[in-house]
């Protein structure tokens, strides 16, 4: 059983899920647009774990005899200044995300809500990868600057990035 100030937040933070998911969606088709397909790819990829990420929530809403409340969401960013902007733009996002499951997981522990503080375990761990990979690749992009055959390397790289499905559907 959740309290109404936990459930609020979980189902507001879904929301957040679910506006990172179109931000990499927009992000992916950017990089496609400017024939980036390694990057495009990339973002396709982030945005099919932001999907999971949501669905995370709304399973678990769902078994704790919530219902979901979805939207509106603001709508993403389309344009672009680079390949730098775009990633510079995702550790933002990530950070602000990070800052966000921070706050779930302090009013869990206030509210001494021991299933919500599990729950949001795995993405208190999740957010350490998802801002490591992102400082990894700006400090690539920083080193090639505005050098093509760099740049080229790099969206190379990134089309390597494979989504890997939660196992047997278990999205909680
Ligand atoms: Fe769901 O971690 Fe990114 O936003």
């Amino acid at each position: 059983m959740l309290s109404k100030n936990m459930s609020t937040a979980l189902n507001r933070h879904l929301n957040t899920e679910l506006y990172s998911a179109h931000l990499y969606l927009s992000m992916s088709s950017y990089a496609s647009s400017i024939g980036l397909k390694g990057a495009a790819s990339w973002f396709m990829v982030q945005y099919q774990e932001e999907m999971v990420h949501f669905m995370k929530f709304y399973t678990y809403l769902n078994s704790q005899g919530e219902h979901v409340s979805l939207g509106p969401l603001d709508a993403p960013p389309g344009e672009f200044k680079s390949l730098l902007d775009m990633y510079e733009g995702t550790l933002k996002h990530e950070m602000f995300i990070t800052r966000c499951i921070n706050e779930l997981t302090e009013l869990a522990v206030t509210e001494k809500d021991h299933a919500t503080q599990i729950f949001l375990q795995w993405f208190v761990t999740e957010q350490i990868e998802e801002e490591e990979n992102d400082r990894e690749i700006i400090g690539k992009l920083k080193l090639v600057g505005d050098n093509g055959y760099g740049l080229l390397m790099i969206d190379s790289e990134l089309g390597a990035r494979v989504f890997t499905p939660p196992a047997t559907g278990a999205v909680a």
